[in-house]
């Protein structure tokens, strides 16, 4: 067979590789250069209302040169192209989005996930990634035993969500323990889970083969958690079907209220009835981090599994979020397959592609670690005592003035309420479509309110009056609205 050829094969052996090497890493200097100076315009700016252009899809796509084409580009006008999407970009940084349960940034954080990116290993074997492995392993530990599971295991997750499918995966496989050979035993599984808790477990059940239908939405109480009188007696109702509950899921942290449901009672009944006990913690998990609020969390190491998602409380750059299970061997029980051209070295411990729902996996851990080595433990009960007391202060603000009414004192980080008389879907769009804020609505207790989220704790009093004297013009230059769930808004 005749040698193939490179194009460049006139080079010296010995300068070949290192010229390629050489110019690769200056075309990378120069760029990271550039890209430094890009971040430091881009956060310079960030609190400055958006160009109202920029909300109409259409007109953006016009406006940006965003075609692909058949001929490369120099690194000049990528980054200018880069440069003009990434102005068009909402700033979640800014005092002017409080409309998720993420924004902020912990700047350690940010630049943690930038060095990430250069080494870009994937999370499946030491082999691969070498000490990224043994950082993933340390945030595991150190989680799993701030959660009361000292002993179990964990497993980072591209979001809340997945978190919730891999927990239900777990729990199906518990109830059904053929299911994971033999298909799972449609419609003979039932999954319990508040009326206001996340949506990913309806879709979970969907995907893991309980069957939405399977799933039932529990009534809540008054104060947002779930009321465990009604789930004791839809298990019961089950159980004299003929049916297996297979998984509550208790909610720490609902995505509007920022309720908590009452995670012990629900424990007691979830494995009186032999039930997996899984807790979404996606949102308020990271009151762990807190004594003066860890009681919101009373009962969880007595759960199966907790999912915590550290982009949102925690301030480290989407995504990082983690599902922690009790029970060490769960997860390779569930998720474990054969693959000797990947799993090669080391002890299965040191790889966690055995415990993992993706192969490819990108580095979440790496961000993590280096935000809580800067904050410690201590640093960040700070920060959520600042991101309650902010909600505290909001919630004060509405509560003293005649114009807005506010729909409850926060459960945690989310103030929910109204302009009295307008519609909040209407101030909302208002806002956004101006680009003086982003926020979003929910509804509580069957009213449609506005949620503001005090997850930035870069907030100060003067944000909070900024934003809420937003809320109030818009509302001013509307027409009267309802926000009865129901009525024409
Ligand atoms: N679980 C994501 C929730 C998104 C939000 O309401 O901000």
């Amino acid at each position: 067979m005749e040698t193939p050829t490179l194009t460049r094969s006139d080079e010296p052996t010995s300068a070949r590789p290192a010229s390629r090497h050489a110019a690769h890493a200056r075309e990378l200097e120069e760029l990271l250069a550039a890209v430094a100076a890009l971040a430091r315009e881009l956060v310079a700016r960030e609190h400055d209302p958006a160009d109202p252009a920029l909300r109409d899809p259409v007109a953006l796509a016009g406006r940006l040169d965003l075609a692909l084409g058949a001929e490369g580009l120099e690194t000049g006008a990528v980054l200018a192209r880069l440069k003009a999407v990434l102005e068009a970009t909402p700033s979640t940084s800014s005092w002017r989005f409080v409309n998720q349960l993420f924004g902020g940034r912990e700047p350690v954080a940010t630049a943690a996930e930038m060095l990430a990116v250069v080494q870009n290993v994937s999370m499946y074997t030491f082999k691969a990634a070498g000490a990224e492995i043994l950082v993933e392993r340390e945030l595991l530990r150190h989680m799993a035993e701030l959660a009361g599971f000292a002993g179990g295991e964990g497993c980072f997750t591209p979001g809340g969500s997945l978190a919730n499918l891999v927990a239900l995966l777990l729990a199906r496989n518990a109830a059904a323990p053929d299911a994971r050979e033999a298909g799972a035993p449609g419609g003979r599984l039932a999954v319990y889970t508040s009326e206001e808790g996340h949506y990913s477990i309806s879709k979970s059940a969907g995907i893991v083969g309980f069957g939405r239908r399977q799933v039932r939405q529990i009534a809540v109480r008054a104060d947002g958690g779930m009321d465990p009188d009604a789930l004791a007696r839809a298990l019961a109702a089950d159980r004299a079907a003929g049916l297996v509950p297979a998984l509550v899921n208790a909610t720490a942290g609902t995505t509007v209220r920022g309720a908590f449901d009452p995670i012990r009672l629900l424990a007691e009944l979830a494995h009186a009835a032999g039930a997996w006990l899984h807790v979404d913690g996606a949102l308020g998990g990271s009151l762990v981090l807190s004594p003066a609020h860890r009681h919101r969390l009373d009962g969880l190491e007595l759960a199966d599994s907790f999912a915590w998602n550290p982009h949102k409380m925690m301030g480290v750059p989407l995504q990082c979020s983690v599902l922690l299970v009790a029970r060490r061997g769960a997860l390779g029980g569930s998720l474990d397959e054969s693959a000797d051209y990947l799993f090669q070295a080391d002890d299965d411990e040191l790889n966690p592609g055995h415990r993992s729902i993706q192969c490819g996996r990108r580095n979440d851990a790496l961000k993590l670690w280096a935000a809580w080595l800067r904050l410690g433990d201590r640093g960040y009960e700070a920060r959520i005592e600042r991101q309650l007391g902010l909600a505290r202060l909001a919630a004060a603000k509405i509560a003293a003035d005649p114009a807005l009414e506010l729909a409850e004192l926060p459960a945690s980080i989310n103030v929910c309420f109204e302009v009295r008389g307008r519609s909040s879907e209407a101030i909302c769009e208002r806002l956004d479509r101006e680009g003086t804020l982003k926020i979003g609505h929910g509804v509580v207790a069957g009213r449609r309110t506005l949620r503001l989220v005090c997850v930035n704790p870069d907030l100060d009093e003067g944000d909070l009056d900024a934003i809420l004297a937003e809320i109030q013009r818009a509302g001013r230059a509307l027409p009267p609205g309802d926000n009865r769930v129901g009525a024409a808004s």
